[in-house]
């Protein structure tokens, strides 16, 4: 059956498409606005003329259409009752969240409030979690809106160690961190000097010590130059706003340092000896508009050298901006043109390219082409030769830029050699290998480096591959984000859900084996075997200093209007059945659950006074809030907690 086939008698929106038409038709429409920016193939190409260009058949586009579709793999579709064999963590996009599928089932099974309040468990609703937040003067959230992109977790020895995970926010240029064992947002940083946060990525072991086998800290690329500091004067010109590179350090989630850059920075890459990291860059032009962007046919993927930007810290070799305190190092071309001392080094990268991936074997970095129909190899013991002097110039260190279709943005990685990479304006995955490609690079005309094509629904982003941004990487299940799923769901109105493709990768070819939807709008995700956590269900009381361990220790104390009202739950009551207080009271009312089974929670709401949140077996969480009308007020559970989950409230009276 083809991939590319409306079902006879699934409804379709456009009926009257066919099917190569329809296809055109959406790659069209996905290159508007791209235009004139778009470089041509300009060398040999290897089966990779773009797909649709000329007939609509992808040449060897194999994999998308001639499998029969069914995967020699268990597990995709698990039984009842039957668990996934893998967790997958995707950013939720501009939801602000995070959330946590079962694979390679694609099955949701939480969402992680960070950056934005969650009606579900009161995220922005608790004291804890505005604190985590961040509050303004009077108590309110300092911010309401996010915009996730990117999720990585923290390592040791090449491989996830289950601690934790880390999230952009590109709005709001924050960074979150979630702890994996209870799955909830812990801190929330917001980074000083930058605008459009968009690249993060732990480090995978110290640069310096090498008995720190796991992350310290994560780094952070800024899409967006500004003026510095950025406080209205100098908006005129652009010529002199300026990116920075950020490294955050992760127990603390203090910022411990940035860089000033020549260009932006977008994705970020960490090398496995923890010595490099690297930003690509697209507007090494340092454009304000569009069209100065694209102007120049090569851009970069900026490396920087951790280990000497941490001495000139020491060394005091820092200025800082405005209000902020935080270090900032010169990372400028101009400053850093001698290898011997250099910070930084800035490899030449065709035209806007956009994902920058390390592959498992720790050699090399790969970067997507975006407007090059390319990817560029940059291998890195060539770019640590450099810093040594060793290498003559900074670009020998590329050791392949071949063609691969229109529109790379990410590439994955099967541990096997072979790399996988999106071609959005295509439509499609290719799957090449990387050996394959250098040998191609390098002369030999005859090395086929493309491997397999697989057509997608439609327009993928992100991809990634089951431990792909490990040293473990198992080559098993790959999955695809695609960002358009025109007809591939019931049509729901005009919002369209995306696409979450599942690909077996097991074998020589991709085979295409599920589709998902998802609410808007997954960018990145990782996949790792699921015996790399060992997650809690049950709090530990001893975790929250305001816990309540004894109904006999609840009840209601009073200091002027500021009244504090203490009670623990367990199924089906709460120990307090009323509570008295007074109009214009600031009422803390603090709840723990004492139930101590497994899937206990419960909630608590108060009508008219925008309070309902959950606690969990063990937890304890508080609200704040002022009552400023006298009456009865019913609270009640919002969690269904037990046959009597109904009858499980108590009575608020607030006196004139
Ligand atoms: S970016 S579609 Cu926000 Cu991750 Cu590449
Ligand atoms: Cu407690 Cu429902
Ligand atoms: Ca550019």
């Amino acid at each position: 059956m083809s991939q590319d086939k409306t079902p006879a008698t699934a409804p379709s929106a456009t009926p009257e498409l066919t099917v190569p038409g329809r296809r055109r038709f959406l790659n069209s429409a996905a290159v508007a606005g791209l235009g004139a920016g778009l470089a041509a193939c300009n060398s040999g190409s290897q089966s990779a003329a773009p797909a649709g260009a000329a007939s609509g058949a992808a040449p060897a586009a194999s994999g998308g259409s001639g499998h029969a579709g069914t995967s020699s793999q268990p597990g995709l579709h698990p039984k009842p009752g039957e668990l996934d064999t893998y967790y997958g963590l995707w950013s939720g996009g501009h939801t602000g969240d995070v959330r946590v599928l079962g694979m390679p089932s694609g099955r949701e099974i939480l969402r992680i409030p960070c950056f934005v309040p969650d009606a579900l468990v009161g995220w922005g609703i608790t004291n804890e979690s505005k604190k985590v937040m961040g509050t303004k003067a009077d108590g309110s959230l300092r911010y309401t809106v996010g915009d996730t992109h990117h999720v990585h977790a923290s390592y040791k020895d090449g491989d996830y160690d289950g601690r934790y995970a880390f999230v952009n926010d590109k709005i709001n240029s924050r960074i979150a961190r979630i702890r994996l064992d209870y799955f909830v947002c812990d801190k929330i940083t917001e980074i000083p000097n930058i605008q459009g946060f968009h690249g993060i990525f732990p480090d995978k072991r110290d640069p310096v010590d090498e008995k720190i086998n796991y992350t310290t800290r994560v780094f952070a690329g800024a899409e967006f130059h500004l003026p510095l500091p950025n406080d209205g004067k100098g908006m005129d010109k652009p010529e002199t706003y300026r990116a920075l590179f950020t490294c955050i350090d992760v127990e603390t989630m203090n910022v411990r340092w940035q860089a000033l850059i020549d260009g932006n920075c977008d994705l970020v890459a960490t090398s496995y000896d923890g010595k490099l990291a690297a930003s690509n860059q697209y507007n090494t032009e340092g454009g304000a508009h569009f069209a100065e962007m694209m102007s120049a046919e090569r851009d970069a993927c900026v490396f920087f050298h951790i280990a000497r930007i941490e001495q000139a810290v020491k060394d005091g070799k820092f200025k800082t901006y405005g209000d902020s305190k935080v270090p900032v190092v010169d990372c400028t071309r101009k400053s850093n043109e001698d290898p011997k001392t250099a910070l930084a080094a800035y490899v030449s990268v065709p035209k806007n390219p956009h994902g920058v991936n390390a592959s498992p074997d720790g050699k090399y970095f790969i970067c997507s082409g975006k407007l090059s129909p390319t990817a560029t190899v940059i291998e890195l013991a060539k770019v640590l030769d450099w810093f040594d002097g060793k290498l003559d110039k900074i670009d020998k260190a590329i050791v392949a830029e071949v063609e691969l279709g229109l529109g790379p943005l990410h590439t994955a990685f099967d541990g096997r050699g072979n790399a996988f990479t999106t071609l959005f304006l295509d439509s499609q995955v290719v799957k090449w290998n990387v050996d394959a490609a250098i040998k191609f690079h390098g002369g030999d005309k005859t090395a086929k480096y493309v491997v397999d094509r697989l057509d997608v629904h439609y327009q993928p982003g992100h991809l990634n591959a089951s431990g792909s941004e490990t040293a473990k990487a198992d080559g098993k299940w790959l999955a695809v984000g695609c960002k358009f799923s025109k007809d591939r769901f019931l049509p729901v109105g005009p919002l369209h859900p995306e696409n979450e493709q599942i690909v077996d990768i097991s074998g020589e070819k991709m085979i295409l084996t599920g589709d998902h939807p998802v609410r808007g709008e997954p960018h990145d995700f990782i996949i790792f075997k699921r015996e790399l956590l060992r997650p809690k269900q049950v709090y530990s009381l001893d975790d929250f200093p305001n816990a309540i361990k004894d109904p006999k220790d609840g009840g209601i104390t009073r200091n002027g209007k500021k009244v504090t009202v203490k009670m623990t739950t367990q199924a089906p009551a709460y120990s307090l059945p009323e509570f008295t207080v007074k109009k214009g009271d600031e009422v803390t009312l603090i709840i723990t659950n004492l139930d101590k089974v497994e899937d206990l929670t419960h909630g608590f709401a108060i009508p008219k006074f925008n309070v309902n949140f959950i606690v969990n077996p063990q937890e304890t969480a508080s609200v704040t809030f002022v009552v400023d009308k006298p009456g009865v007020y019913w609270c009640y559970c919002t969690h269904f907690c037990h046959a009597l989950h109904l009858e499980m409230r108590s009575r608020m009276f607030v006196e004139a």
